[in-house]
């Protein structure tokens, strides 16, 4: 396998005028007929990216048929002999058959349930035709679609559409991964948009017939996202139609090829029957996140795949911008440091960490993670804490104005932020360039009213990476007096050195130190605090996220030292029982607040400090101290129960969703007193999926699940994405002891259609979400997903190779464990034909 690198980058030696492309579809013989226009702008020869898949009909440059000694095919690429081509401007064209029908990789064109659709980012188009496909190449785009089926899409606006054909015209250059076709029987719900400047976009969500009644959420959430764009960012769309189409096989969340954004259509559908409130609020941010693409992405595309977080990082941090703005701020950064910590930091602590930019890649698929999106947000977030709300603003009115119509890179992205404020970012680009999760070590020193704060920083090494440097640290700090009110309000203070300290003088007594706020740095904190400290600022800080981590602090504590076999601390017993009746408080805060820690989570917090962690222990640790939170408040759960029911009918927004969640939460806690009572009431009564789903799944884990899950599957047994949701949770919710038995079981049945990647991450994600019963001392559960990561691997590599990440904290356990776990790995490594994909993570798990 080749690996690609960041220091090798060349630009393309011609530049393309313009993309003709015509499509004769066929379920198995699809010909694609494509015309480039290309003008030499450096030495080199043409070479044209393309799959083996491609059959070549024939190839031509200026009309003029090649012979077969102009061109040679080598793997994936067809060189044109420089003797062929006829001076510096020219076209190039083929004509290629491919087999859509085949194509079960869900990569450049295929089949998903009789309509064709495509996928071409990341390298996707070669599978298409024969293409620079590289994103540094830009063109518009012309497309005709000759085909039977009822509608036919392309990016860009429609010129032409008659019965059998349709053409599209895209007059923004964009490269190939954005492209898009879509052909199949499809009904749209539409709506339009007045733009800022009177541009009048007709918008529409397409959908299967039959699924348009759980569109109109999607259309919503558009109409938000174009409007939120516009105000916030002063950026408006540039076409005449804005479309969005559903698609049942897709391996990913979402797409947003230019004008025609492809949708899983677990991200699209949704009725309060058949979607959960969390489903509805990942719907909205999702569309909202390939919207804003149009700018941070298509309008301003990356210049080559290394810099693929200038796009996602970007796009990810704005539609956390937009769902804080629509719904609630504290909330929403709450879970996204829940989800940070749970994929990023975990990728970051091991054998696969790599840099938000990395330098190098065997395939690139398997670089869509945690640390490009989700890192490449915060990284975003420090920046921004850095240069304040009016540099921030100057910064991307100046990226959107410098870079219009570029492929760009992260080195262009700093410099606006370095030519906007006069700051210099050298040292704050290795947030960029450099893996690893910084601990940030807090001591405090007080002598007569001063406090000074000892900030020490120290980033473990990383593949590839073993010394680093120092980094710029952001670090939000409050001071709480002890009567619990503020006396210092948040400040930044800027961490550049390995040790730094910061003064603050005339205090009258001495503060609690509220640290770390709204999580200003995705680092490790560490700090002496004692459980009353906690509890403290748990009551009275002013700052949410801090709030939210003392309780947090407090159950990981209790957590830690019960998996080590200490007793439940009463402290984060009773400090949860003030909050929970504090009726000023948030609804979906306290739910937040009533969560324990992962167990997962706990597993990692003890591998860190040098332990070997027992998903048993850690399993009945959790258990436990879910049961002295539910004995010791009951009363107070149950009122919970009562008071937060939400009357009238069901809206999916934020308020109604955080009483929901609150009512859910203190269910499952009384869960574990009732024997599942409550729960089996709420699962006859309830006419919303929210409470339906928490129902069943309290009942899977009250043992008494059995005929609430056949009368589930019957209800919903033709629809695919509630039937998703059934395949998960059985083995998410089952006792460790049986949960791969179960994942078995059902991937026995004729309704596992595995090669739908919803479905097999619904039961193998399922698996893995169960902390104790994945890692099962038997081995049952590596076994089982070795075995289906193989058989996927010859169908889709992209998501078998995705999957394999549940394997990447093998090392952390006991020798048992880790030698069934390696065991799994081999086996998947030493399977003939193995992709690429698969190839690569598999290696770097065992390295
Ligand atoms: N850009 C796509 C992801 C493409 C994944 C390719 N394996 C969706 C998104 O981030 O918006
Ligand atoms: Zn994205």
């Amino acid at each position: 396998i080749q690996t690609q690198y960041l220091a090798d980058y060349r630009p393309y030696p011609f530049h393309l005028n313009e993309t003709r492309l015509r499509f004769g579809l066929s379920d198995s013989a699809t010909e694609v007929t494509s015309e480039l226009d290309f003008t030499r702008q450096g030495e080199g020869s043409l070479i044209l990216d393309g799959g083996t898949g491609l059959d070549i009909l024939r190839l031509a440059i200026d009309g003029q048929e090649l012979a077969p000694e102009d061109f040679t095919r080598e793997g994936e690429m067809l060189s044109i002999a420089d003797s062929a081509l006829p001076g510096d401007s020219f076209t190039f064209s083929a004509t290629v058959r491919i087999d859509p029908s085949s194509n079960t990789a869900f990569e450049g064109l295929y089949l998903s349930g009789g309509m064709f659709c495509t996928q071409c980012e990341a390298e996707g188009f070669r599978h298409i035709t024969f293409y620079p496909d590289r994103p540094d190449v830009m063109a518009p785009f012309r497309v005709v679609i000759d085909s039977e089926q009822p509608v036919l899409l392309s990016n860009g606006n429609p010129v032409g559409q008659e019965p059998g054909r349709a053409e599209w015209h895209d007059p923004w250059p964009k490269p190939a991964y954005l492209f898009a076709l879509v052909a199949g029987d499809l009904v749209a719900i539409s709506d339009s948009y007045a733009t800022q400047s009177g541009r009048v976009v007709a918008l529409n969500v397409w959908v299967r017939p039959g699924d348009q009644d759980r569109a109109g959420f999607a259309m919503e959430s558009l109409i938000k996202s174009m409007k939120w764009d516009e105000e916030v960012y002063g950026r408006e769309y540039d076409l005449d139609v804005f479309n969005i189409v559903a698609v049942d096989d897709f391996n990913m969340g979402a797409m947003e090829n230019k004008g025609l954004n492809i949708f899983n259509s677990k991200l699209v559908l949704a009725s309060p029957e058949t979607a959960t409130d969390a489903d509805y609020e990942r719907i909205e941010s999702v569309i909202a996140h390939e919207y804003f693409h149009n700018w941070t992405g298509n309008r301003i595309t990356c210049r080559d795949w290394f810099q693929l977080c200038l796009k996602e990082g970007l796009t990810v941090f704005r539609d956390q911008q937009f769902t804080s703005d629509l719904r609630s701020a504290p909330v929403k950064r709450i879970e996204d440091v829940q989800s940070l910590r749970a994929r990023q930091f975990r990728e970051d602590q091991g054998p696969l960490a790599h840099p938000p930019r990395p330098d190098h890649y065997r395939e690139i698929n398997n670089f869509y993670t945690a640390t490009v999106y989700e890192k490449g947000a915060e990284v975003i977030g420090m920046l921004k804490r850095l240069v304040g709300e009016d540099g921030y603003k100057a910064a991307l009115d100046l990226y959107f104005d410098r870079h219009d119509g570029d492929a760009a890179t992260i080195e262009d992205w700093l410099l606006v932020f370095e030519d906007a404020t006069g700051r210099d970012l050298a040292q704050f680009k290795r947030w960029y360039t450099d893996a690893g999760t910084p601990r940030l070590r807090m001591d405090e020193e007080w002598t007569d009213g001063t406090l000074t704060l000892r900030f020490s920083q120290e980033t473990p090494p990383t593949p590839g990476q073993d010394d680093k440097q120092p980094r710029v640290i952001p670090i939000a700090v409050g001071l709480i007096g002890p009567n619990g009110d503020e006396t210092r309000p948040t400040e930044i203070l800027e961490m550049t050195d390995a040790q730094q300290s910061f003064t603050f003088e005339g205090l009258g007594a001495r503060p609690v130190v509220s640290v770390l706020r709204g999580f200003s740095a995705p680092v490790v904190l560490d700090r002496d605090l004692d459980d009353a400290g906690r509890a403290f600022l748990l009551a009275h800080d002013t700052d949410p996220f801090v709030r939210w981590e003392a309780g947090r602090e407090l159950a990981l504590n209790a957590l830690q030292s019960m998996a080590q076999g200490g007793s439940a601390d009463p402290a984060y017993v009773d400090a949860i029982g003030r909050l929970m009746s504090d009726d000023d408080v948030d609804p979906a805060f306290r739910a937040l607040c009533l969560q324990l820690p992962a167990e997962e989570e706990v597993a990692g917090r003890l591998a860190h400090a040098g332990v070997t962690p027992d998903p048993d222990t850690i399993h009945a640790a959790h258990m436990q101290l879910a049961h002295s939170v539910a004995e010791a408040h009951e009363d107070l759960l149950i009122r919970l129960y009562q008071s937060m029911e939400v009357t009238g009918g069901y809206r999916p927004d934020a308020q109604d969703a955080a009483q929901r969640a609150l009512r859910l939460i203190a269910m499952a806690r009384l869960n574990l007193l009732d024997g599942g009572e409550r729960a089996a009431t709420l699962f006859e009564t309830a006419g919303n999926m929210t409470e339906r789903f928490a129902a069943l799944s309290a009942m899977i884990r009250a043992g008494r699940a059995d005929a609430a899950l056949e009368t589930f599957r019957q209800e919903f047994a033709d629809n695919r994405l509630v039937m998703d949701k059934w395949f998960m949770i059985q083995p998410a919710a089952a006792s460790p002891d049986q949960a791969a038995t179960i994942a078995a079981e059902l991937s026995q049945r004729d309704d596992f259609e595995w090669k739908n990647p919803n479905r097999f991450r619904a039961l193998l994600g399922g698996l893995a979400a169960n902390h104790a019963g994945f890692h099962a001392a038997d081995g049952l559960g590596y076994d089982f997903t070795a075995d289906w990561l193989i058989r996927m691997d010859a169908a889709n590599p992209q998501i078998a190779a995705r999957m394999s990440t549940v394997f990447e904290t093998w090392k952390r356990y006991d020798a048992g464990r880790r030698e069934k776990s390696l065991a799994a790995l081999q086996r998947i490594a030493a399977t003939p034909r193995l992709s690429r994909n698969s190839e690569e993570m598999v290696s770097r798990m065992i390295e």
